[in-house]
């Protein structure tokens, strides 16, 4: 069977980690994605974590697969030759350089839309054009300056970044939603545009309901779901919520059976308004069903606090997934706070592909995460990312270079 991306050929000059999220998803779509590194280094993540002495990294190798490693010194005036053939054939080049890279290379957007006006040129940056547009970001800068960081916590501590790389992974979701976009209004308009997908950007769309809670506070100076509320104090800007659900169906992280010695021994429980009779009696609080202080959503928000702490007397009684187990059958929404170690482990992952073991030449078999977008007639089938410049001499040949050419490119230091 065919894949949803077949024929489109991406340049690919990304790096770390939010560039590298973009690509290897529209690879796994199909996309024929070639990777320009630089000889002698690649992409610096090849070598950044590395647990086995001289493999790639599994930061490197869990970022590229399905993807083709070519090298080009884009510096060198025959290196440009080169990248200038493969932009005449290619639909999108993607990057995430420091801002002004690429230009400094030389290769402008008005210099790329003349070799090729159909193609895409797409890019993550940390900010957007303003004050700090030239600045570089990494995935934590962009945690703190998306309002991810402030909104995370809780009230009487520091901000906290999330474990979730919103910032960088996040950003690169939003960028291959741009280019596939973009190459559907070339269909149309059969012109090439930039795409841009600025980290501050993607994580502040993430974080969209705190700009929803920052005005409901500036307009009631209290937001009733928050556990600030009724006890706390409200500052001017949304506060940290703890644990406390997004949304208006209250939520909290409880323990569980174990706690005291197994740090995920727990369980995110919503206290959902339509099976609150069926949560009271679970817990064998049948009481709080006709309590007027208990008895609907409005009467229970200044209780949450002790609502929560009769619920946690019930779950410390059960493990997690006994928790989960019972909860479900009376479709109670809730879910076990899940260790890495649980989730490499889940045999319905790996079955649906999400988790997969992959073979490397050098580094051996190894667990990532597939992909995470399921279409069904676009099956995702995970091969290894490529070793450094893997595929050099292949591609080179395929964009009509003779072997003697690359020969001589290779002796003159372009490729
Ligand atoms: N041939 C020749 N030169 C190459 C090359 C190649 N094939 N590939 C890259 N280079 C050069 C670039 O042209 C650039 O050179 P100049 O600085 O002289 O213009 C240089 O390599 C380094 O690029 P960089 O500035 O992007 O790299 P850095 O390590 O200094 O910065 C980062 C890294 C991530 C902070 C920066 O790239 C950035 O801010 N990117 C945008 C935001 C982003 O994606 N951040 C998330 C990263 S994931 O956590």
């Amino acid at each position: 069977m065919g894949k949803a991306l077949d024929g489109v050929r991406i340049l690919d000059f990304t790096h770390v980690q939010s560039g590298p999220t973009c690509t290897q998803l529209l690879a796994w779509f199909g996309a024929d994605v070639i990777k320009i590194e630089r000889a002698g280094t690649g992409d610096v993540t090849r070598e950044q974590l590395r647990d086995i002495p001289e493999a790639d990294s599994l930061y490197f190798t869990m970022l590229n697969h399905n993807k083709r490693s070519v090298t080009i010194d884009t510096k060198h005036p025959e290196g440009k030759k080169v990248l200038e053939t493969l932009i005449k054939q290619c639909d999108v080049l993607v990057e995430n350089f420091a801002p002004g890279a690429l230009d400094r290379m030389g290769f402008t957007w008005e210099h790329i839309n003349e070799l090729n006006p159909r193609m895409i040129v797409a890019s993550v940056k940390g900010f957007g054009p303003g004050p700090y547009e030239q600045c570089k970001v990494y995935e934590n800068v962009a945690q703190c300056v998306g309002g991810a960081a402030s909104t995370t916590g809780f009230d009487d501590g520091p901000p906290v970044v999330t474990g979730a790389q919103i910032g960088d992974s996040g950003t690169g979701l939003h960028l291959a939603l741009g280019i596939v976009t973009a190459l559907y209004q070339r269909t149309q308009t059969g012109r090439g545009q930039k795409v841009l997908a600025a980290m501050q950007d993607g994580v502040l769309n993430l974080c969209r309901v705190k700009l929803r809670d920052q005005q409901r506070l500036e307009r009631n100076g209290v937001m009733k779901e928050y556990p600030q509320y009724p006890n706390g104090t409200f500052p001017e800007a949304v506060p940290r919520a703890g644990n406390a659900s997004g949304g208006g169906q209250p939520g909290w992280i409880l323990k569980c059976q174990g706690w005291e010695h197994d740090p995920n021994a727990y369980i995110y429980f919503i206290t959902q308004a339509p099976v609150w009779d069926r949560i009271c009696r679970v817990i064998g609080r049948e009481e709080w069903i006709d309590d007027p202080n208990y008895a609907t959503a409005a009467a229970r928000l200044p209780h949450l606090q002790d609502i929560f702490a009769g619920i946690e007397q019930w779950t410390m009684t059960k493990t997690k997934f006994e928790a989960m187990e019972i909860l479900n059958k009376y479709d109670i929404p809730c879910g076990p706070i899940l260790s890495m170690k649980e989730i490499a482990e889940d045999e319905s992952l790996r079955r649906t592909g999400t988790i997969v073991e992959v073979d490397h030449p050098v580094r051996g078999r190894y667990l990532t995460v597939g992909n995470p977008i399921k279409l069904s007639d676009s099956p995702t089938d995970v091969t290894r990312s490529p070793l450094l410049g893997e595929h050099t001499d292949e591609v080179m040949a395929e964009f009509g270079f003779s072997r003697d050419q690359i020969g001589e490119l290779r002796a003159v230091g372009a490729i």
